[in-house]
């Protein structure tokens, strides 16, 4: 449907994008009125003039960057500005001139020269506006912004607020059942991008592998007004951007690639991650410009059953971790540098697979994964669902997210599995119904992809993986239950796998396991939150995947967590969580030396 595309902006020969990423102006509306700015209309005027504003970097999360804990913890509405100018060039009734946020948690109000422009809620996924007839050319504009992080009972994730009587009176607190910190603020880049007026709106691509011939099944939608004047062609270059194939009419059909190059996940192949590039290009009869925008598409085919899942034909094994957009300073905020080195680290442990746990990451991380073979399950922001209660309004909420995470990445060969949630309250009353519907309501967005959950319920309480493809669960033995005793482990994890498998028939995967370590403790023989300890408690369930991995449905380990990470504060989490295989900073435990060992020897055995 026009309108409806969120493609990435790029550049081209007919697409021009422009950064408003940098130092704004930000300011917080008063706790106990969030509607301040609304009502008195911060938006019609910069900010520094209807009261004090402080500096704030784009992206970031504004949480951690001063030292003031009623920023840090500030719940309710956030105001930023900045001005910027267009240049008169872009004036012309032959474009159009976008404003696309890649993410800001949780709500958003835009406006532009004091003109409402988008309003979006769900923190984890882009949204645009057309502003081409409220930009002023060759001068100055205004855009503001007022975020809200405010998560009730029917947002996705849920949260609740409640009053707390302190010494300076009643104040509104917000809690989250969840283990991550709520971080807010404008996450991802914001651009300004320009499209003929007759545009690219959407690209959806699926393929397929008939022996040796890569299929790529396209469809292209226009935006603007498409007449019947308007024509669609396609091309598609290798990697060396050479054409493969070149000039096929028409907005929808099926490309064959003879001999084609196949995506293959990191290590599954010497040379994974194979990329073709989709161009597209839609041109009219009239004065209008031609649009181009390049895809990039890696050909592969994904297969499942009761106890494997297959890409290419081949099972996989899955060898990774959960992770979380989080470092210090800049909270969730994009950082081309962090999520660089995390790809490095990635690769450096021989590992092939991440869950986007327990939200979806921005795109640049996602492109990132796409160019390097690392498979994705992709987790819509589903995280503890029903801690509030399940709710008509909840599932609306949960089924639009999804559609939007569908909408954004359902182009991309990294992504091998949708996550529909994470340690939802799977043995209440009410979840069956609940997850039928968000099962079906993602197999009607798509089904060539498996889906899945991770599961923290026990299998025999579990109400919802028979509406799952592959069974995903969490378990913290060694840790919340029989914490010190790792002579438990081996047995319970091979145990609990085998009963799910033998619950559901389905493919098995454990998806969370762990111990908090502060990096630099040391206590021997191994005892809890020591960097012995974690080396010790991974090394226990590496025993009993191996066992496992003989068993044909078990198809892979996740650890909790890549690296530490920032919560909220209870006295559980000693600055965070501190789950990671790595520090906050990016730096190995002495556990990541010993996952580095295990996933590099399982590459050279199964790739
Ligand atoms: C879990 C959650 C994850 C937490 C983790 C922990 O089960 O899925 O979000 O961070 O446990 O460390 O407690």
């Amino acid at each position: 449907v026009a309108g409806q595309g969120i493609l990435y902006p790029i550049e081209s020969e007919s697409r021009a994008v422009h950064y408003l990423d940098g130092i704004w102006n930000f300011r917080l509306a008063n706790e106990s009125d969030s509607d301040v700015g609304h009502r008195e209309g911060w938006y019609r005027q910069e900010l520094r003039k209807t009261g004090q504003t402080i500096q704030m970097p784009v992206p970031a999360s504004y949480n951690d960057i001063t030292e003031d804990k009623a920023v840090r913890d500030h719940v309710g509405v956030v105001w930023y500005d900045r001005t910027f100018y267009v240049p008169r060039t872009w004036s012309s009734p032959n474009m159009k001139i976008w404003l696309r946020f890649g993410g800001v948690h949780y709500a958003a109000d835009v406006f532009v020269n004091g003109e409402l422009v988008v309003r979006h809620t769900g923190g984890h996924i882009p949204f645009q506006s057309e502003v081409t007839s409220i930009l002023q050319y060759g001068r100055k504009n205004l855009i503001s912004v007022a975020v809200n992080n405010i998560l009730t009972h029917i947002t996705v994730p849920q949260g609740s607020l409640e009053k707390l009587q302190t010494d300076s009176g009643p104040k509104i607190v917000q809690y989250y059942k969840f283990d991550f910190f709520n971080y807010a603020g404008i996450h991802r880049s914001v651009v300004l991008y320009t499209t003929p007026s007759v545009y690219i709106d959407d690209i959806s691509v699926n393929t397929d592998i008939n022996e040796d011939t890569g299929v790529i099944k396209y469809n292209v939608s226009a935006g603007g007004e498409p007449t019947n004047h308007s024509t669609v062609s396609v091309s598609l270059l290798d990697r060396d951007e050479n054409y493969v194939i070149r000039d096929v009419m028409g907005n929808e059909g099926n490309l064959r690639v003879p001999q084609a190059k196949l995506w293959w996940p990191y290590l599954m192949d010497p040379d994974p991650a194979y990329l073709y590039t989709l161009e597209v290009r839609l041109s009219t009869k009239d004065e209008v410009l031609e649009d181009v925008y390049r895809l990039p598409v890696g050909i592969r085919k994904l297969g499942w059953g009761n106890s494997s899942v297959t890409i290419n034909g081949k099972p996989i094994y899955i060898r990774g971790f959960g992770r979380h957009e989080d470092s210090e300073i800049r909270g969730k905020g994009h950082d081309f540098p962090l999520i660089t080195r995390d790809y490095n680290l990635i690769k450096w442990l021989g590992a092939n697979a991440y869950r986007t746990s327990h939200y979806p990451y921005s795109e640049e991380i996602m492109d990132f994964a796409d160019r390097e073979g690392i498979m994705i399950i992709d987790e819509c922001p589903g995280v503890d669902i029903g801690s509030y209660g399940f709710s008509a309004e909840l599932l609306e909420a949960h089924k639009t997210a999804l559609t939007r995470l569908h909408q954004r990445d359902k182009n991309r060969p990294s992504v091998v599995m949708w996550s529909v949630a994470n340690e939802a309250l799977t043995s209440l009353q009410g979840a069956s119904d609940y997850f039928h519907a968000i099962a079906d309501h993602m197999k009607v967005l798509e089904s060539s992809r498996p889906i899945t959950m991770a599961i923290n319920a026990l299998y025999d309480m579990d109400l919802v993986g028979q509406f799952m493809d592959v069974i995903s669960f969490n378990r913290y033995n060694a840790w919340y239950s029989n914490s010190g005793r790792t002579d438990t482990i081996t047995n319970n994890v091979k145990e609990e796998a085998k009963n799910w498998h033998k619950k559901y028939n389905k493919p098995v995967l454990m998806t969370e396991y762990g111990g908090d370590t502060i990096a630099g403790l040391h206590l021997s023989p191994e005892y809890i939150w020591s960097e012995e300890y974690q080396a010790k408690l991974l090394s226990k369930h590496f025993e009993a995947f191996d066992e496992l991995r003989s068993e044909r449905f078990f198809i892979g380990e996740m650890i909790w967590n890549f690296a530490d990470f920032n919560t909220a504060q209870t006295y559980v989490r000693a600055g965070g969580n501190k789950k990671g295989i790595f520090t906050r900073n990016r730096q190995p435990k002495a556990s990541a030396l010993l996952v580095r060992k295990r996933y590099w020897a399982i590459a050279e055995e199964l790739d």
